[in-house]
């Protein structure tokens, strides 16, 4: 096809111009004038005028992508925790003052649109909002990436607190339409399941499918002050057939349309778990579905531009978050031996020089295996492809290990105790040139523990890329009284260089920088207090510490820790109220999967605590209790700022990295931690006396279970802790169902205790009272929080992506000129 020259406008970002956009936009885009418009109509309008702004940077990326014949990184993930599009894309466009003005001379306030725009929560928790920080990180290094994954429809679900208990409703996120996607109905592959295979002249085919299309939604990753940008491509399921005509003719239309849905529910909804793999075939479903579309899409893409499979691997780099999409790697054989006739030989070569991954996780319980049968009913090909890698593997490996029959049992890609399994970390290493864990510690565990057999036979294959997050969400747009005020001291290019922010430790001793520091902190709590108000009818002193724990629940990351002292101190204000105090608001926020019985006990504890403290006259402004609902993107971008202590307190051993510790400590919040994850690398880069580090160590946490760890012998040796845990098992917090809480006692006391809250307790609570120590001094702990800031710099994402670039996809950035 030869392309005319299109007519389009050069569309430049002064106010006028952007005013003038922001209408026809709204004229001939919403379909609306400016007396018919509601605010949801101008954040519309204004979204498609800065979308409009990103197209042609978008195109010319592509083009140079296809012109320098680039290798390009399919980064795969079952979870997307983009947030809110709006101000990012602003500030990546460098356009935020400009589009501020236009709006105001339509008489629109700018801010009180940004709050409408619905939090695109396409993930979990961290695993998926590392995916996000990194399409952000790939797009302003100008690397050739393309986020894949799934257009759930309804995205995390939003958690509302009724009487102290969580309460789930769903997340229809597209209700309003979503102005930054382009539907690709054009970009459609069948994906199947079921059937069976057969053999036909030399070859396998699968037949007798059951089939549904996945078809693409684009949205553009604008560069942060850059003319690249990336594409983030997501899977929507439309039924092949719009209604199954047999039945529709036979009368039967509920039976035609219920079909139809049946095919669409595999992109409906995300699995709002981040604990265990439920175990539902659903999503299953999912997995394969938005791998098999992105392999076809793959492969498609390669061959616009090459005529054989020659330099396939040399183009492309495939990458695996986490487990969730380990079955691309059974797809892209199927896909290059049955149906492009590629020899089985070359292409499972290719495949382990394009593959790498990422684990997230150490529990045994997060992962993730898929039971044979299911996959047999399912996946019949892949389940086959799956056995003869693993014939191929096993076989390699008893020729080198001597044939440790032990070995080989537990590192086949199948778990023959009890009902077999297929482990698909196992796999995912087996096909993987790079296998990495996201903290020093993390990595160094999992090649000593969960992966060790693996390490032995390949220990070139393992490495860490420690976790990042983006500057530009984290701090410059999150907290723009922080931001000026760094701006103002050390220019602005600590954005795209994160460790210019080591400039600011010349200033740790220039009593202005630190009054000004203070005062900006400061700015953040009242912003945080604000909107507190606007639901709580509670008030807050703005002077007072604001200790923060956000988060997921879940019982690793000892929110009971934090509850436990919050307790004991309350009993202790109460015995002694005249004492000098540190006023603090101690903050929880985070969601409990859904099926998680004890995280949400613990969300009720927390509520009840918070009851009998606010409540309590003797205590007042000296301890306040807060949950604040819905914890997400957009509710950390407006906590964390506020932050003085971060609480990063799991068990050692138990968090692989963590990335809310690096955002708190960007934001100049203290860190009390364990040296888990990367607190430990946190604790080296601000200097051990600007953090609370305690209790046990890894190896301790090991130890102490080897010689039998006792809970009960701590409880009846500790007073405090005892009288507190005391008052949970009594129902002191909880009169009207004094038993509510048994559970939580029981399991801290009597069962085992398995995240040893109990053996942290006292170190835990005596460095609290250093913080409360350090915090009487105004100066010495804003020191501590400029040198926190200061010593950021490697826990940028774009230094995650920079090193995953070099040591492990091997791709290098586009030339733009
Ligand atoms: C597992 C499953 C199982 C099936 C149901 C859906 C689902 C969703 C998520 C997961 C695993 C979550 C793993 C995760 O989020 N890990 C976190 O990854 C962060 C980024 O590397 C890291 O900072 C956190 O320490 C780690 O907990």
């Amino acid at each position: 096809m030869t392309a005319v020259d299109l007519e389009f406008d050069q569309l430049n970002s002064t106010v006028d111009a952007l005013r003038r956009s922001i209408s026809n936009r709204m004229m001939y885009g919403v379909g609306k004038d400016a007396v018919t418009a509601r605010p949801q109509d101008w954040l519309h309008a204004a979204a498609l005028a800065v979308r409009d702004r990103l197209v042609a940077r978008w195109m010319k990326t592509t083009r140079l992508q296809y012109e320098q014949d680039v290798k390009r990184v399919y980064y795969l993930s079952m979870e997307f925790l983009i947030g809110r599009t709006f101000t990012n894309a602003l500030l990546a466009l460098g356009i935020y003052d400009q589009m501020k003005e236009a709006l105001s001379g339509l008489g629109v306030d700018m801010e009180a649109l940004t709050d409408l725009e619905p939090d695109a929560a396409l993930g979990n928790g961290g695993l998926g909002r590392l995916a996000a920080c990194f399409l952000d990180s790939m797009a302003t290094l100008g690397i050739p990436g393309f986020g894949y994954g799934i257009r759930y429809e309804y995205g995390m679900f939003r958690q509302q607190i009724v009487d102290g208990e969580q309460l789930e409703t769903p997340d229809y996120w597209l209700r309003a339409g979503n102005p930054w996607e382009f539907p690709r109905p054009e970009v459609q592959y069948i994906v199947h399941f079921g059937g069976r295979t057969v053999q036909r002249d030399g070859h396998v085919e699968w037949i007798e499918t059951q089939h549904v299309n996945a078809m693409a939604y684009d949205t553009v990753i604008p560069g942060f002050a850059t003319s690249a940008t990336n594409t983030l491509r997501l899977w929507s399921a439309r039924a092949t057939e719009e209604l199954d005509l047999s039945a529709f003719n036979k009368g039967d239309y509920r039976r035609a349309v219920d079909a139809k849905n049946m095919s669409e529910n595999v992109s409906r909804l995300l699995y709002p778990d981040d604990s265990t793999p439920a175990g539902r075939e659903l999503r299953l479903r999912q997995e394969y579905f938005f791998v098999s579309a992105t392999m076809q899409d793959l492969i498609r893409r390669y061959q616009r531009t090459h005529s054989t499979f020659g330099r396939f691997a040399e183009k492309v780099a495939v990458h695996l978050n986490d487990t969730h999409p380990v079955l691309a790697i059974p797809e892209l054989m199927r896909l290059l031996v049955d149906v492009h006739h590629v020899p089985w030989a070359k292409a499972w070569k290719d495949i382990q020089q394009m593959f790498s991954y990422t684990n997230h996780t150490l529990m045994p319980e997060a992962l993730e295996t898929w039971d044979v049968e299911t996959l047999a009913r399912l996946l019949p090909r892949h389940l086959e492809i799956i056995f003869e890698i693993n014939a191929e593997f096993l076989k390699h490996v008893s020729e080198h290990s001597g044939h440790d029959v032990d070995m080989i049992r537990r590192i086949s890609l199948v778990d023959e105790y009890g009902q077999r399994r297929v482990r698909m970390a196992h796999l995912a290493i087996v096909a993987s040139q790079k296998v990495n864990g996201v903290s020093k510690l993390h990595s160094q565990l999992m090649t000593r523990d969960i992966f060790s057999d693996f390490a032995k036979i390949w220990p070139e294959r393992f490495t860490n890329v420690t976790n990042g997050v983006t500057p530009r969400r984290w701090l410059a747009q999150s907290s723009t009284s922080m931001s000026h005020l760094i701006d103002e001291q050390i220019g602005t290019h600590w954005r795209r260089d994160l460790f210019e922010l080591g400039k600011l430790r010349d200033l740790r001793d220039d009593p202005s920088f630190i009054h000004a520091f203070h005062e900006a902190k400061r700015q953040n709590k009242l912003r945080l207090i604000q909107r507190l108000q606007q639901h709580t009818k509670m008030t807050f002193d703005p002077d007072a510490l604001f200790d923060l724990q956000v988060k997921r629940i879940h019982e690793y990351k000892r929110q009971l820790l934090n509850v436990l002292h919050v307790i004991v101190r309350y009993n202790q204000i109460r015995a002694n109220p005249e004492r000098e105090w540190v006023p603090r608001v101690v903050m929880f926020a985070g969601k409990a999967a859904s099926a998680y019985r004890m995280a949400k006990t613990i969300i009720k504890l927390i509520g009840d605590v918070s009851k009998a403290v606010n409540e309590d006259p003797i205590i007042g402004d000296k301890l306040k209790v807060v949950f604040v609902p819905n914890y997400g993107v957009s509710v950390a971008e407006l906590i964390i700022p506020a932050a003085d202590l971060s609480e990063q307190i799991s068990m050692a051993g138990t968090e692989a990295s963590g990335t809310g510790n690096m955002k708190l400590a960007l934001n100049g919040a203290l860190t009390i931690g364990t040296m888990d994850g990367a607190n430990i690398e946190i604790c080296d880069a601000v200097g051990r006396e600007n953090i609370f580090i305690f209790g046990h160590t890894a190896d301790q946490v090991d130890e102490l279970r080897a010689t039998g760890y006792r809970p009960r012998e701590i409880y009846e040796h500790n007073p405090e802790l005892k009288v507190a845990l005391d008052q949970i098992r009594t129902g002191f917090f909880s009169p009207d169902d004094p038993l509510r809480f048994s559970d939580i006692f029981h399991t801290l006391v009597d069962w085992g205790d398995h995240y040893m809250v109990l053996a942290d307790f006292a170190a835990f609570a005596k460095a609290q009272d250093e913080v409360d120590k350090r915090y009487l001094d105004r100066r010495s702990w804003t020191k501590s929080a400029i040198e926190n800031v200061a010593g950021m710099g490697q826990f940028s994402s774009d230094r995650t992506i920079a090193e995953y670039a070099r040591d492990i996809w091997k791709v290098k950035p586009l030339e733009l000129e």
